[in-house]
């Protein structure tokens, strides 16, 4: 279906809505380049849902707050499979580097993703459902020797570190990268307080 092809971007609502997405795409926008970073985005965040983007907009905020782009996208693997495959096309040749893929239930999110590319996929297990979280974790991390997927822990820590586990990998061939994930770890220590 042609807009399963499209992947449009989580939100783009009309009226003030859409005023207020453009001012937050603009002040993350001038975050990143406060702190080095560049617009081009490297990391691709895909979600089963927009009711995932809650628990996964944690993600794209590791990220930015190291300042790399991510894309975000709503793709489902069951609901969409046409959108994944698109997707994942020409993501490399558009610059993406690492894959985050996040789903609830028996989340084959990120194992289909694994499938379509070579990028490193990092797969989030999300809350929901009656077994809260623990179906989508098993589906995600139990992937069968030959397509890894690198599994996190359920919901926003897990969505967390997978960015900042992206942003790591980055840092091998991005000097100035490292110095922020390096400022970002020592920041991080120095908030810890020696005494409650
Ligand atoms: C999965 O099913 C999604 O990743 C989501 O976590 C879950 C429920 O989706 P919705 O019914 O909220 O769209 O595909």
């Amino acid at each position: 279906m042609a807009h399963e092809k499209t992947g449009k971007k989580v939100g783009g609502k009309r009226g003030d809505k859409r005023g207020d997405k453009a001012g937050k795409k603009a002040d993350k926008k001038a975050g990143r380049a406060e702190r080095g970073g560049s617009d081009a985005p490297r990391v691709a965040i895909l979600m089963g849902s927009k009711s995932d983007w809650e628990v996964m907009r944690s993600a794209e905020e590791s990220l930015d707050a190291l300042g790399v782009a991510s894309d975000v996208r709503v793709i489902s693997a069951h609901r969409t499979p046409e959108r994944l495959t698109a997707f994942l096309a020409d993501a490399e040749e558009r610059g993406i580097e690492i894959v985050i893929a996040g789903a609830g239930m028996s989340a084959h999110l990120a194992g289909v993703t694994a499938a379509h590319t070579l990028l490193p996929v990092l797969g989030v297990p999300l809350a929901g459902g009656a077994l809260g979280g623990m179906d989508a974790l098993l589906s995600t991390v139990q992937m069968p020797g030959g397509i890894p997927v690198a599994t996190f822990g359920i919901g926003k820590a897990g969505a967390k570190n997978a960015g900042l586990l992206a942003a790591a990998i980055l840092a091998l061939h991005d000097p100035g990268l490292r110095e922020r994930l390096a400022k970002f770890r020592e920041a991080q220590s120095a908030a810890v307080p020696e005494r409650p």
